[in-house]
């Protein structure tokens, strides 16, 4: 499958669905089509069963420079500025809560800069890898915003308290070498490497037992405010239905055949 409109391309190969952001000459900005066709290709790509790894990118020399500040800007003196609030709620936040819940894999392949709101899609997503010139910029700061799209929940997870205050309240540049020291990426790689690279971690994820893999989305999306009580609780739950699982049979059988698996994602 492939199918792309303006802002956004969407294409299918071996269970890895990928999502480019399509504005390269605004550095892939958000603006209303853009949300709207990342939103539908969020949601397809959770309810699409063939699909058992996600990979987000951007198109150009950017990963995504946030919102939109064009479309922003030229109605704040308005009489009809735009309504952030709506478009915060109602747009932003049900995908960044779309991608923390989907139970399957979703890496971003990060190939530039990442600013604003576009740090916060990067910071959301699973597992990051970066290409060499990629940066991370919580830029909210610099025009005097506050951060949003979920950095104030990933980014002192991800890199702990004083780190994310002082990339917060600085609003400065993230290098890649930079972000791999202090846990925010995963892998920094080559940039002419990074989409080989990044599909080739995408296929691996995609041929792993990915309903296990969503389980344990689950149980460590819900360790974040659980007690160790609770988690244990939930650990035996989910291991019970794991142990339901063709792939789980597959694995059994594959390790006493001496051979490898081949699993399915169910
Ligand atoms: C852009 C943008 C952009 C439009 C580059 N918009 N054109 C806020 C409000 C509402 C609801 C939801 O949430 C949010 C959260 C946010 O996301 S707030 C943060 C918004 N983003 C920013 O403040 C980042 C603004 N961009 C930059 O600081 C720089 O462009 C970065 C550091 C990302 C890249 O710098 P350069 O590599 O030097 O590129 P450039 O600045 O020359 O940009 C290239 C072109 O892209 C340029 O257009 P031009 O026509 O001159 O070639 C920029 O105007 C345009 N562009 N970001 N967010």
């Amino acid at each position: 499958m492939n199918k792309s409109d303006n802002s956004v391309l969407v294409e299918s190969e071996a269970g890895v669905r990928t999502i480019t952001l399509h504005r390269p000459d605004v550095l892939n900005a958000f603006n209303a089509d853009l949300m709207a066709a990342l939103g539908e290709a969020v949601r397809e790509a959770e309810e699409d069963k063939a699909v058992r790894c996600v990979l987000l990118t951007g198109a150009g020399r950017a990963f995504c420079s946030g919102q939109d500040l064009a479309e922003y800007a030229g109605r704040l003196d308005s009489d009809d500025p735009l309504d952030l609030e709506s478009r915060l709620r109602d747009e932003y936040n049900p995908i960044i809560a779309m991608i923390r819940k989907m139970e399957k894999p979703i890496v971003a392949s990060v190939n530039g800069v990442a600013a604003g709101a576009g740090c916060s899609l990067a910071l959301v997503c699973d597992l990051r890898i970066a290409g060499e010139s990629a940066s991370f910029i919580q830029a909210f700061i610099n025009i005097g915003l506050v951060p949003d799209c979920g950095s104030t929940f990933m980014l002192p997870r991800l890199v702990g308290v004083s780190r994310a205050m002082e990339l917060t309240f600085t609003g400065r540049r993230v290098k890649a070498s930079e972000a791999l020291e202090m846990g925010l990426v995963n892998r920094v790689v080559p940039d002419q490497e990074l989409p080989g690279e990044a599909m080739g971690l995408a296929q691996q994820l995609a041929n792993m037992p990915t309903r296990a893999i969503g389980l344990t989305k689950r149980m460590i999306n819900a360790a974040w405010t659980a007690d160790l009580q609770a988690q244990l609780e939930l650990e035996a739950t989910l291991q019970t239905l794991a142990t339901r699982t063709d792939d789980h049979r597959e694995g059994i059988r594959a390790f006493f055949g001496k051979r490898r698996p081949q699993f399915k994602g169910h």
